[in-house]
Formats: structure tokens, C-alpha cells, sequence
């Protein structure tokens, strides 16, 4: 049995030392340490129930020395910090939900802790695997490839895959990725979808790992928000060439604010960052959360995408002002993203801010319009906040999260086998197909004796519009694309549910399917269960959806999913 642990100690220890990354990643688990264990007491108290202990192996591939681990010489001068963050809340949430964890960042450790013998690296492993779970990276799958040999193939059900930005399963499919154009650098593992766990809930595709930001509680939240300065602005973006050419913006906003950054720098200010700039250098983590305390406006540029700063400064009662990219960024037109297994379009800096957030937290629009900037901040200073942090970012909604993937999702077991073809949906009509319902679905009584999670009665079947995909269909109706019940609606029945008329049936290997095709009245069956994707779209499709709905704040969740 898993039983909760507030105390972080062993973990510390487990984590090893030499490393500026993982200094960092310590310093961060001491620091929201107390937070961790409040939220693991109200956890264990709204579950109350009994948890398995699984043993989990988190091989952290990009730090180690094996796959040129340039992060770590990074840590103090600007360089990127969102994985450490994501490891380092991982790490501390694994520990605190009482599993059995062991931490390897070397080529040495994954082969001990394998069971590998030394000097026999690429020797395949021949027992069982001595872990229920394996969290990794892509370079740590890589390499595990290589070391593993043949046995990964057996044992790959167990992985889980940090995947920052994420992968859609057309670059996922080895064979469909090679031969339809979507083949990269990253892609082409031919796991389930949702074995690629992201930093934001970006594609229902994946899972949905996240990090966990600073909470405050309410007497905090009214100090911080007396003693704002309304006239402060903290510019993201902590190393020189995210100011590149913003002079602009910083001489509009100059007008108004007194400007803060916290650039890294040697020995000079960097000539990106103008004299007006109060220029605090690379902060520590903690002096940075000061720092947003007491600034009105957290303002993006453009770059980084998509990192934990802005829920930090929204956390702490900041306005988060970012640019709207029209068109959207994407691995098609943007050279951050090109060859990353992802067609996902980039509203903006932070699209997850923009969208999930929003309003007075944060405000999106187009920099192109100096007008518009400088009006915005002027409105900026006349509104007033309160610190947000959305729950699926707090330690007690990541733990929750986290527990729910690792009780219920299951990637090894056989698929379940799809329902025989011989049902009535169309008894049921409507928009959606509850199949709570009294007249529930034959298969769907005879699938429900398999497993499913989500259950199947969180299920609600909607046609997208012609050139929609499942993502957005879903959403429209206040709902989630869920990629675990498409076995359920891969069927010909679903497309008479909702009044398609199939002049011909296909099963094909195409991630947009199932799908009805208007122009020749094609029904079109998915061939290949790990191709079910909720995104992709065409104009030549009307794709079935399998939505579900969502808690709020915890959108990786469904209502009865807990
Ligand atoms: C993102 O990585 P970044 O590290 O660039 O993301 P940020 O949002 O800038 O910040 C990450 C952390 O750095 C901390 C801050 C954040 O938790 O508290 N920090 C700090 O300690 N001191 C400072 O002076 C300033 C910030 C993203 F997360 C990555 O996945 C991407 O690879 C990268 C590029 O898009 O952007």
C-alpha cells in the first residue's frame, strides 16, 4: 500500500549532487516542501482509500552526461529552467504520494538499476522489468533503446514520456509518420498517445503532467495585494537576446513603468536591455516570487514559449500581458518548433494562459498595434487583480492528477476487443449519446465488463464540422476530446447515430478516422487503434468525437474519474 509521506528528506538524498541542475531541483523541493505536505493531508483525507505502492524508475535522459546534458552549465546563466521545475515537482509528487521511487541521471545508474551487468550495456534485459513504471524523457528513451535492445519492445507499456510540448500520434506511428510526411527527429516510438505526459494541457492526445506554482493562502493574498506597486513591470524573458529588438515596447511602456527584468549577465548589461531597465541579473527562484509580489504587470515578448513564469507572476497577483501570433506559430512556420512531432498552432506566447486563464489575469493582443499596447497598459494600471492560480497547478491538483494516471491508466493490458457491430445506436439520436442511459448500447453493457478510464459513462459521442477537429468540437460544447473511448465509437453504428448515411464503409490507416466524408458519402472506420487522435483536421472531414466532460480546474479529469 502507497500511504502518503510529508516528509522529503529521503528524497533529497536520492537525488544526488555535482550538478548546478539538480542544486536547483533540490532547492526547489525544500522550498515548496511544506506546501507539498499540507496538500498530500488534504489529499489523503477527500480520498481515503487504498493506493497501490508501485515501484518507478525516473531516468532523467537530458541531464545525463551520455546525452550532452547542456542544461545543467545553464542553470545560472539564462538557460531554460521549465524542465527542472516539471522534474523537480515530478520527483517531489511521486515521493509524496508514497511510491517506491529511485532516481537515475547516468547511463551507470540505469543499467544498476536494470539490473544490466557492467561492461554488457547493450546486453538486452532478459527478466522481468523490476518496476511497474518508468517516467523518461526522449533522450532517456533513446537511450534506453540502446541499452535495452529488444526487450523495450516488451516492456514499453510501462514508460511514460516527459514530453514538454508533446506528440501527436501521426508523428508517433512509425509506419503512418514515414509514409505521410509527419516523420522527426523525436517521434516515431509507437506508444499509446498517452504515454507522452506535456507540461500544459496542451493536446488531449497526451497526458497531461504539469508542475505545481507557489499557492498563497488568503492572508498572503491581501498583504500582496496592498502592497502593489502599480507602476511596476517585470519583463519576462531572463536571458539578453528575448529583449532583441523590443525597443519599442520598452519606450512605450518607459512612459508608464518603472521596468524590471531579471536578464543574466557577466560582468556588463547586455546591450538588449536599455539603461532605463532596472536590471536585477538572473534572480534565485524565491526572489523572483518577490519580485512579482510587487509588480503590477508580468509582460512577454514573444519568448520563451509556453514556460512556468507566467503562472508564477499571475500566482502572485501580476496582469500577464502577452503577444497574440497571427498566424499562429507551429513546427510548419516557426523555426522553435520545427521537427518537434507537433502540428499544434501557437496562439500565443502562452496560449494556456490565454485560453484557460484569461481576463483580468491576463490580456492577449496583437504588439504590431503600438496604439493598442500603449492603451493596454494604460488600462493595466486602472484594474485591480487578485492573485489566481488555477487548480490543476496547485500541489494538491497535481498530486490528484497524479495518483488518478497512476491507479488507473493502463497500457499494458490487451485493448479492448471493439464492440460487435451488430448494435442500435440509432435508437438514441440526439446531439449526444449518454450511455447511462436506460436503453444503453448491447456492446456497451458488454465493453463496460472491460476496464475503462475513463469510465465509459463519461462518453459523449459529437460530429466535428467539416475541416474541425476533435479538440475543438469538443470544446465548443464545453467539453474534452478523450482519446481512451474512440475504441468505443469506432464503429459503424456511431455514424447512423449521427444520421450519417454511409454509402460505402472503409477501415483505413488515417489518424483523422473515424470520419465521414461528404462528397462521396464515405464512412470511414480507424484501422489503427493507435492512431486515434483528437487532432487533425480536414476540410473533406466530418470526424466522430469522443468527448467527455471535465472537473473544473482539472481538466486531465473527468467527473466520475477519481
Ligand atoms: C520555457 O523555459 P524557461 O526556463 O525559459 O521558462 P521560464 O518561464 O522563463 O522560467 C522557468 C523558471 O525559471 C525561474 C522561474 C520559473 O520557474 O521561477 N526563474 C528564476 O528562477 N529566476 C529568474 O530570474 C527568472 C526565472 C519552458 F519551460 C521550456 O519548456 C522551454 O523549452 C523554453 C523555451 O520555450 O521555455
Amino acid at each position: 500500500q502507497a500511504a502518503f509521506q510529508s516528509d522529503i528528506g529521503t528524497l533529497l538524498e536520492q537525488v544526488g549532487t555535482g550538478k548546478e541542475s539538480l542544486s536547483f531541483m533540490k532547492r526547489r523541493m525544500r522550498r515548496l516542501a511544506a506546501q507539498w505536505a499540507s496538500a498530500a493531508r488534504r489529499l489523503d483525507d477527500k480520498l481515503r482509500r487504498w493506493r497501490e505502492q508501485k515501484r518507478i524508475l525516473v531516468h532523467v535522459g537530458f541531464l545525463t552526461e551520455e546525452s550532452g546534458d547542456v542544461f545543467s552549465p545553464k542553470v545560472l546563466k539564462g538557460g531554460p529552467l521549465g524542465e527542472m521545475v516539471q522534474w523537480a515537482d515530478i520527483l517531489a509528487a511521486l515521493h509524496v504520494l508514497g511510491h517506491d521511487v529511485k532516481i537515475s541521471v547516468s547511463l551507470k545508474e540505469l543499467h544498476g538499476f536494470l539490473g544490466v551487468p557492467p561492461g554488457r550495456g547493450s546486453c538486452p534485459l532478459t527478466g522481468p522489468l523490476p518496476f511497474d513504471l518508468i517516467y523518461t524523457d526522449y533522450h532517456g528513451l533513446q537511450q534506453m533503446k540502446q541499452h535495452m535492445g529488444l526487450s523495450l519492445r516488451k516492456h514499453k507499456c510501462h514508460i511514460r514520456v516527459i514530453d514538454t510540448f508533446g506528440t501527436e500520434p501521426a508523428y508517433n506511428h512509425e509506419e503512418y509518420a514515414t509514409r505521410h510526411g509527419y516523420r522527426t527527429n523525436w517521434g516515431y516510438w509507437n506508444l499509446h498517445g498517452q504515454q507522452y505526459m506535456t507540461m500544459f494541457p496542451h493536446t488531449p492526445d497526451n497526458s497531461f503532467m504539469g508542475f505545481v506554482a507557489e499557492e498563497l493562502n488568503e492572508t498572503e493574498k491581501l498583504f500582496i495585494q496592498r502592497n502593489k506597486v502599480n507602476n511596476m513591470a517585470v519583463v519576462y524573458g531572463k536571458d539578453a537576446s528575448m529583449w532583441k529588438g523590443k525597443e519599442n515596447f520598452l519606450a512605450i511602456l518607459n512612459r508608464y513603468m518603472e521596468i524590471h527584468g531579471t536578464v543574466y549577465y557577466e560582468t556588463q548589461r547586455p546591450p538588449e536591455v536599455p539603461a532605463f531597465v532596472k536590471n536585477h541579473g538572473l534572480l534565485p527562484q524565491q526572489e523572483l516570487q518577490q519580485l512579482l509580489r510587487k509588480a503590477k504587470l508580468f509582460v512577454g515578448f514573444g519568448f520563451p514559449y509556453e514556460g512556468p513564469a507566467p503562472l508564477e507572476a499571475i500566482a502572485n497577483g501580476c496582469i500577464f500581458l502577452q503577444p497574440k501570433f497571427n498566424p499562429p506559430h507551429s513546427s510548419l512556420n516557426h523555426d522553435f518548433f520545427r521537427g518537434k512531432p507537433t502540428s499544434r498552432k501557437v496562439s500565443s506566447q502562452h496560449p494556456y494562459a490565454e485560453q484557460h486563464i484569461g481576463r483580468p489575469h491576463v490580456i492577449t493582443i496583437d504588439f504590431n498595434n503600438s496604439e493598442e499596447f500603449d492603451a493596454t497598459i494604460r488600462e493595466i494600471m486602472r484594474i485591480d487583480v487578485e492573485p489566481f492560480l488555477p487548480y490543476e497547478y496547485t500541489c494538491e491538483g497535481m498530486l490528484e492528477r497524479v495518483h488518478a494516471y497512476i491507479q488507473n491508466q493502463d497500457f499494458c493490458s490487451p485493448e479492448v476487443p471493439f464492440p460487435p457491430v451488430n448494435t442500435s445506436w440509432a435508437l438514441l439520436g440526439g446531439p449526444f449519446i449518454p450511455l447511462t442511459d436506460s436503453r444503453v448500447l448491447s456492446w456497451a453493457s458488454n465493453a463496460s465488463s472491460f476496464p475503462s478510464w475513463p469510465p465509459l459513462s463519461a462518453l459523449r459521442l459529437l460530429s466535428s464540422l467539416q475541416g474541425q477537429s476533435c479538440v475543438e468540437a469538443c470544446q465548443t460544447e464545453g467539453l474534452i476530446c478523450e482519446p481512451a473511448l474512440y475504441r468505443f465509437i469506432n464503429i459503424k453504428e456511431a455514424f447512423s447515430a449521427l444520421e450519417f448515411q454511409c454509402e460505402g464503409l472503409e477501415s483505413e490507416m488515417n489518424h483523422l478516422l473515424p470520419a465521414f466524408s461528404a462528397e462521396h458519402a464515405e464512412c470511414g472506420l480507424q484501422h489503427d487503434p493507435l492512431l486515434f487522435s483528437c487532432a487533425g483536421s480536414s476540410p473533406k472531414y466530418q470526424r466522430l468525437c469522443p468527448c467527455r466532460d471535465y472537473r473544473k480546474g482539472q481538466v486531465a479529469l473527468c467527473r466520475d474519474c477519481l
